[in-house]
């Protein structure tokens, strides 16, 4: 027998991911538009993280400015009327626009209102707004995750925002962005792994060397990333990682290595990832799950967010299907 995908999907099953942020982004998402909004806002500024203002140097923020413009020039209500409709998906063609962004442009989107709301040329979330006890409750949740978990739930949160007529719309494929600059190469060290392939992709990704990232993988292997289905072919993945990954620092700490079927190598490592958004200052805690083929390519590798068993016990939150596993 020999892997497929979906197969592949479950290498290393018992590894603990944070599978109580999808519970928490449903349960978000059931609040009312106010309700989301204030969340978020008292969450985000609570957090007292600040965004590496040089993070928005490396977004293509032209396709959002023309929306930014019309919305920094409306009165306050009309403000507030645009960010409820983003967050109820409401069919307007600033949430329309919104929705063909790229990941990295939706959170620099965010940013700068939130930079405006700090200005008051946004009309911000009222310092007295009452939040209904359930999302009071959210919100106590939200605080006792891990920081890079919270980020993720923001992520998540802002990604989905807008309106997408169909899950097939298509994205704006950002025009050709010249080719940046490549990082200076440095030599990783994991403990416990030393497969040239591993290491070469953790290499090659703190490069932001996508092609020969991606040169690492067969011509139809995947990459899951965390809460995403896989995305597959190289080509695809090639796309991804420049739309994606520029500026990301990956910092895997140790790993293991076995053999698996048919001569294929699964390795699981562990670390952590650095967004270019907050720098050193937030490390993600993270999981890649690999599987190799008998020639050392990449037919898998599966990215997870780590949760912490404890905290999300914690939460209340954790669903009968979770695979909690306790100690
Ligand atoms: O008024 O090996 C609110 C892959 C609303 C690739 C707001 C990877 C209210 C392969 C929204 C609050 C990519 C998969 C305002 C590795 C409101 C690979 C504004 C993994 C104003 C390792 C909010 C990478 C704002 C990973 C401005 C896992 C919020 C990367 C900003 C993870 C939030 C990156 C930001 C994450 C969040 C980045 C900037 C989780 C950034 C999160």
């Amino acid at each position: 027998m020999s892997f497929t995908i979906d197969s592949a999907l479950s290498i290393f099953p018992d590894t603990q991911v944070a599978d109580a942020l999808p519970a928490i982004v449903k349960s978000f998402n059931q609040l009312n538009a106010e309700d989301q909004l204030a969340l978020l806002w008292f969450a985000y500024t609570e957090m007292g993280l600040t965004i590496t203002p040089a993070a928005m140097q490396a977004v293509n923020m032209v396709f959002a400015e023309k929306n930014l413009t019309q919305i920094k020039q409306m009165p306050a209500l009309e403000q507030t009327q645009v960010m409820c409709d983003l967050v109820n998906h409401t069919d307007t063609p600033i949430c329309r626009t919104y929705a063909s962004f790229g990941t990295n442009v939706k959170l620099g989107f965010w940013y700068q209102l939130s930079e405006w709301m700090k200005q008051t040329i946004v009309a911000p979330i009222p310092e007295n707004y009452q939040l209904s006890t359930k999302a009071s409750d959210l919100l106590q949740a939200i605080r006792k995750l891990e920081g890079g978990e919270q980020l993720t739930v923001f992520q998540k949160v802002v990604i989905n925002m807008g309106y997408a007529s169909t899950s097939s719309t298509p994205k704006v494929t950002e025009p050709v962005v010249p080719p940046k600059k490549a990082a200076p190469r440095s030599q990783v060290r994991i403990k416990g792994i030393d497969n040239a392939t591993v290491l070469s992709y953790m290499e090659n990704m703190n490069a932001f060397d996508f092609q020969a990232a991606v040169a690492l993988f067969v011509k139809e292997g995947a990459l899951k990333p965390p809460f995403q289905e896989p995305i597959v072919g190289q080509e695809n993945i090639f796309a991804y990682m420049r739309q994606e990954c520029y500026g990301l620092k990956l910092l895997p700490e140790q790993g293991v290595c076995e053999p698996a079927e048919g001569e294929f190598t699964q390795i699981k490592v562990t670390g952590k990832v650095q967004t270019p958004w907050f720098g050193d200052s937030v490390g993600i805690n993270l999981v890649w799950r690999f599987l190799l083929n008998p020639e050392d390519k990449i037919f898998f590798v599966g990215i997870d967010v780590l949760g912490s068993p404890q905290e999300l016990l914690n939460l209340g939150l954790v669903q009968n299907n979770a695979k909690i596993e306790l100690p």
